[in-house]
């Protein structure tokens, strides 16, 4: 994995960069779906003092930014991330809103978005000569179509798009100071064959 990066863009790369980048100290929140999949496939052993957390027994994609927001309160001393996709962005944008008397979370959330629910390109469903593909898209692909930059302006939370690795590195290392979103966008049609390559890696295998 070291020596051959899974392909800039890509979920599996977004995990393995955010990891790298985070300030010492950092605590993670991974949102349901292709994010800790990919955390746990593409980045190695991690970084001491690195805390990666998550809804465990809750596979809802609902509610994650509000767990991460929870999150960053808890920890206020601590640098806190969220990696999530675009469907669990969007399913729980409302806790972008913070109101006048509430304590605003530090907090970057790094958006993994390709248009819908990649995790079921690298499923059954997702399988291009099986039997539900003609229906793939509307009953699993979802795409919405949703542009998050002017959903955070109409929230008042910063964001930024990281089109190259050094972007988001960038955008990364900078310490949360209040809400910021980064969005990095992915082509979900690449998917399944970027996952099928990694689980091809000997070190996947028993
Ligand atoms: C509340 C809720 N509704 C539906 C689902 C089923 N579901 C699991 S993953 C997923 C798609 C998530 O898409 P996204 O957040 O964009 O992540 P990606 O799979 O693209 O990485 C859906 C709809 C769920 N887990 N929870
Ligand atoms: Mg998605």
């Amino acid at each position: 994995m070291a020596a051959a990066p899974p392909p800039w863009p890509s979920g599996l790369r977004v995990a393995r960069e955010v990891v790298a980048a985070l300030p010492d100290g950092a605590i993670l929140f991974a949102g349901s779906s292709n994010a800790p999949r990919d955390l746990d496939i593409a980045v190695g052993p991690t970084r001491p003092g690195l805390d990666v957390v998550g809804n465990r027994g809750l596979a809802g994609i609902d509610g994650c930014v509000s767990t991460a927001t929870g999150v960053a309160l808890a920890h206020a001393g601590r640098p806190a991330y969220a990696l999530v996709g675009d469907l669990t962005f969007l399913h729980d944008t409302n806790a972008l809103l913070v109101g006048p008397d509430e304590p605003v979370p530090n907090l970057t959330v790094v958006v993994v978005n390709d248009d819908g629910g990649g995790i079921f390109e690298t499923l059954e469903p997702g399988d291009p000569s099986g039997a539900g593909s003609a229906d793939f898209e509307r009953l699993f692909g979802t795409p919405t179509g949703a542009r998050l930059e002017p959903l955070c302006t109409a929230y008042g939370v910063r964001y930024a798009e990281a089109a190259s690795v050094e972007q988001l590195h960038r955008l990364v290392a900078r310490r949360p100071d209040g809400l910021c979103v980064i969005e990095v966008r992915i082509d979900r049609g690449r998917t399944r064959a970027e996952h099928d390559e990694v689980m091809r890696l000997p070190s996947h295998w028993p």
